[in-house]
């Protein structure tokens, strides 16, 4: 390859992991450069291949993001405008909604056993409803459920798996909610903080990092980031540099082997899949 491709390449790899690891706040020793580590554990980069642009409501404050039965389960968030929903990922309709106390600032949601579990922002409450059907008579409130916040949550057939906003991902009892364990992640060795929207895929957890266009793919056992995508090239041109409108949701169907991204407000959510360089 020409040496300006192969610049422009090595620019699209480093950028975003300079990004993160600049916002994983690692500057107790005022360093910023990317850690000399074992070619073993340097992440692998994926291209992000477009198969469709479908419609998603603009007014969705996205922050849980889960494929259910064909339809996409989405939590959205702010105080008195949160949502527990189900929409048609051909048309971006909302087929069916829970809309969520007032007082309650809806964070992730993910499905254990038919029933969504949806997490709150600072309310440190769990909020549990029947499905297929969203009704508001099935939910259950459950209040004291962790301490902190609840930002991102998967279901890998055993464990919860939720992030805080911290570089830490716990694991946690889906019907208790007691803490199991935890787990630092790191990108060539140095923390990733942030951790938002998460989505476990055979084995692995995936996750979107906020304020960044950055997807981490991390092994759960070890914390370590295996592979990293970035979703620059799908923000909507009007949220290029917007802080709020950030990239935020990613949803798997293990039918196809296609994820499904879309980010806070976004008019959009596209059908993807994920390519090794
Ligand atoms: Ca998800």
């Amino acid at each position: 390859m020409t040496s300006g491709r192969f610049e422009r390449m090595r620019r699209a790899v480093l950028a975003p992991l300079l990004a993160i690891l600049a916002l994983a706040g690692c500057g107790s020793d005022g360093g910023e450069e990317l850690a000399p580590t074992a070619p073993a554990t340097e992440p692998a980069t994926l291209a992000i291949e477009v198969l469709g642009t479908y419609p998603h409501d603009e007014t969705a404050w996205t922050e849980g993001f889960e494929l259910h039965d064909g339809q996409l389960l989405e939590s959205t968030g702010r105080e008195g405008q949160s949502t527990l929903r189900l929409t048609d990922p051909a048309t971006g309709a909302v087929t069916d909604e829970i809309p969520v106390a007032a007082n309650l600032y809806a964070e992730g949601v993910t499905v254990v056993d038919g029933r969504a579990v949806q997490l709150t922002w600072k309310n440190e409450t769990v909020l549990v409803s029947a499905l297929p059907d969203l009704d508001p008579a099935t939910v259950e409130e459950r209040q004291d459920a962790y301490d902190g916040e609840g930002w991102g949550l998967c279901y890998d057939g055993t464990d919860l798996v939720m992030s805080n906003g911290s570089d830490q991902l716990q694991f946690r009892d889906p019907t208790t909610f007691e803490l199991h364990r935890s787990v630092p992640v790191r990108l060539s060795g140095k923390p990733v903080a942030n951790i938002n929207e998460l989505e476990c895929v055979d084995g692995a957890v995936w996750a979107n990092i906020w304020l960044t266009t950055t997807i981490v793919v991390i092994d759960p056992a070890t914390g370590v980031v295996t592979a990293t995508a970035d979703m620059a090239e799908l923000v909507p041109e009007q949220y290029k540099d917007d802080r709020n409108a950030v990239a935020n949701g990613i949803a798997h169907n293990p039918d196809t082997g296609t994820f499904w991204l879309t980010g806070k407000l976004w008019p959009v959510t596209y059908e993807v899949k994920f390519n090794t360089l």
